[in-house]
């Protein structure tokens, strides 16, 4: 499978003022790849709405919906898959509720999670947290840009997608660690042109090539 350029994730607590519908239109006007929902605050029946709501979206840009959490929900709405974290249920459970199509991704702290994470059965892995971060609560230290190396090095069969405090400013390097995919939330959503910085993001991909 391939993520593309720019995997967005929802952040609801970087624009109160403006609705998630709306802000996800312009991340998919800007471009991004892959959307997923995360929703680590309100009560299920809402994240389902919401999902709903995402999906038909998604389905307008033909770009994949992705749900954090919630396995149920993405069968219910027919998302493309679930993301989940080391903490949560496992892999081969996940793939037997989901069935072989949907996709699953993994987020990932280190090598030895990636390789893991590949032999049970992921799609797709996130790596991180490249930078300090803010934006996920109980996050562990910054695993930085060697990270990337490795996994560049150990030549994965599935897709990685780079995350945590990457920046319009820092992202040049994230790319020349190896990364072809990076996830950005705070400096997507909080900003007030979701879709000048996912173009401007996918532009840095083609300074570095
Ligand atoms: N997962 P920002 S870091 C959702 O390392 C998430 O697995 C991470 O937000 C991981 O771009 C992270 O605002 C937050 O730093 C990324």
């Amino acid at each position: 499978m391939k993520l593309g350029r720019v995997y967005a994730i929802t952040g609801e607590q970087f624009h109160p003022q403006r609705p998630l519908e709306e802000v996800m239109r312009d991340v998919l006007e800007g471009g991004a790849s892959i959307v997923q929902l995360r929703d680590k605050k309100n009560a299920p029946h809402l994240v389902r709405e919401k999902a709903f709501q995402l999906k038909a979206l998604c389905d307008l840009y033909q770009v994949p919906l992705i749900i954090n959490d919630y396995i149920d929900i993405a069968i219910e709405v027919d998302a493309a898959g679930v993301h989940l974290g080391q903490e949560d249920v496992a892999i081969e459970k996940a793939r037997a509720e989901l069935g072989p199509s949907k996709l699953i991704g993994i987020s990932t702290h280190g090598i030895e999670q990636a390789m893991d994470a590949q032999r049970r059965g992921a799609d797709y892995i996130g790596a991180g947290p490249i930078y300090d971060t803010q934006t996920k609560e109980d996050v562990v230290a910054p695993v930085g840009l060697g990270y990337i190396k490795e996994l560049v090095s150990a030549e994965l069969r599935i897709p990685f997608v780079a995350i945590g405090g990457i920046k319009l400013h820092n992202l040049h390097e994230v790319i020349e660690a190896g990364a072809s995919t990076v996830c950005m939330v705070s400096e997507i959503v909080g900003n007030e042109r979701p879709a000048h910085q996912i173009q401007q993001a996918i532009q840095a991909f083609s300074y570095e090539e």
